[in-house]
């Protein structure tokens, strides 16, 4: 059993997309063993994605993330990690693969709907990033 942090992004919250991004990880297999709506604050979205902090689109992407709130989630599954960015599809949605999240309703490559970790030791980090292991069932 593996675990992973999914995080439905603002132009997913505001677009209530919520029940239909969660259905596709149930649809596939994952477990949500933790859920939660948090409002990002600007620390926190820079310390989340500090790894890109040298990106030309590092601004963009905290003012993006932290614009409304997100939801996030700790997946439970075999392969979770790898199955989550399946699920997901490719950072630009112009390249996701049919039927993936990004595919069917993200906007494009900053604005992509869904966060998932993109390794085992990632994961970890950033699933205790936003829950506690008392929050995790
Ligand atoms: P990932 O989310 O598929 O793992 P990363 O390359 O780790 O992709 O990038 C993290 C996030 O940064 C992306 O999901 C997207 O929101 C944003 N991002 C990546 N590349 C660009 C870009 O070229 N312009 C604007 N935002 C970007």
């Amino acid at each position: 059993m593996e675990r992973t942090l999914s995080i439905i992004k603002p132009d997913g919250v505001e677009r209530n997309l919520i029940g239909q991004i969660v259905s596709k990880f149930e649809e596939n297999g994952l477990n949500i063993a933790a859920m939660k709506k948090v409002r990002l604050s600007k620390h926190q979205a820079e310390a989340f994605y500090a790894v890109h902090k040298e990106r030309p689109f590092f601004g963009e992407l905290v003012d993006f993330m932290t614009r409304s709130p997100v939801v996030v989630m700790c997946l439970k599954g075999e392969g979770a990690v790898a199955k989550n960015r399946e699920i997901m599809g490719a950072t630009n949605p112009e390249e996701a693969a049919d039927g993936t999240i990004r595919k069917l309703f993200a906007k494009s490559i900053g604005e992509n709907t869904v966060h998932g970790s993109d390794a085992l030791e990632t994961a970890k980090e950033e699933v205790a990033f936003f829950f506690a292991e008392s929050e995790i069932y």
